[in-house]
């Protein structure tokens, strides 16, 4: 069985204002993958800028904190078998346009500016922008899936 890990992912505010995060949550739970936590937040600009802290050189910097606290996001820890590859290929490429049909960011976007969604790049990322969005509010919630037998060789 693949190594057990937790990936963070975060329904960006044009994915929740177009009426999208049932079906990205849909696609994720129909992978196998398991939802531990979930909660809507409007981040600050603080949480933003730390959130993507290694851009803060990039010219799409402050469009992309701009971006992201311009409204709701639906943030999320998914935990399952390498669930940080299973989840950055359920997304997608960061292009839309380039990023493959079947794909969250291939089927629902076309903007790298608009992209839907962000996933974690690594399980160390993904540990670190867990602590920076949930802060102390944090709870992992600990459950079996009922398919769990059948979702694993063992
Ligand atoms: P990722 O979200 O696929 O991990 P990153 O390279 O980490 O991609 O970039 C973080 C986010 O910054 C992207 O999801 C996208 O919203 C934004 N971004 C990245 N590159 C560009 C760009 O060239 N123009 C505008 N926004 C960009
Ligand atoms: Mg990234």
């Amino acid at each position: 069985m693949a190594e057990v890990q937790r990936e963070f992912v975060m329904i960006k505010p044009d994915g929740v204002a177009r009426g999208l995060v049932g079906e990205i949550i849909r696609r994720i739970e129909a992978k196998g993958l398991k939802i531990v936590a979930l909660e809507m937040k409007t981040l600050d600009r603080e949480t933003a800028e730390e959130l993507y802290a290694e851009h803060k050189d990039k010219p799409f910097f402050e469009d992309l904190v701009e971006y992201v606290t311009s409204g709701p996001v639906v943030a999320m820890v998914v935990e399952g078998g390498d669930a940080v590859k299973a989840v950055r290929n359920l997304i997608g490429a960061t292009d839309p346009v380039e990023a493959t049909p079947g794909s969250i960011r291939g089927d629902f976007a076309l903007d790298i500016g608009r992209n839907v969604v962000h996933a974690a790049d690594s399980p160390e990322a993904a540990e670190r922008e867990i602590k920076v969005v949930f802060g102390d509010d944090l709870k992992i919630h600990e459950y079996e899936r009922c398919d769990e037998a059948w979702l694993y060789e063992r």
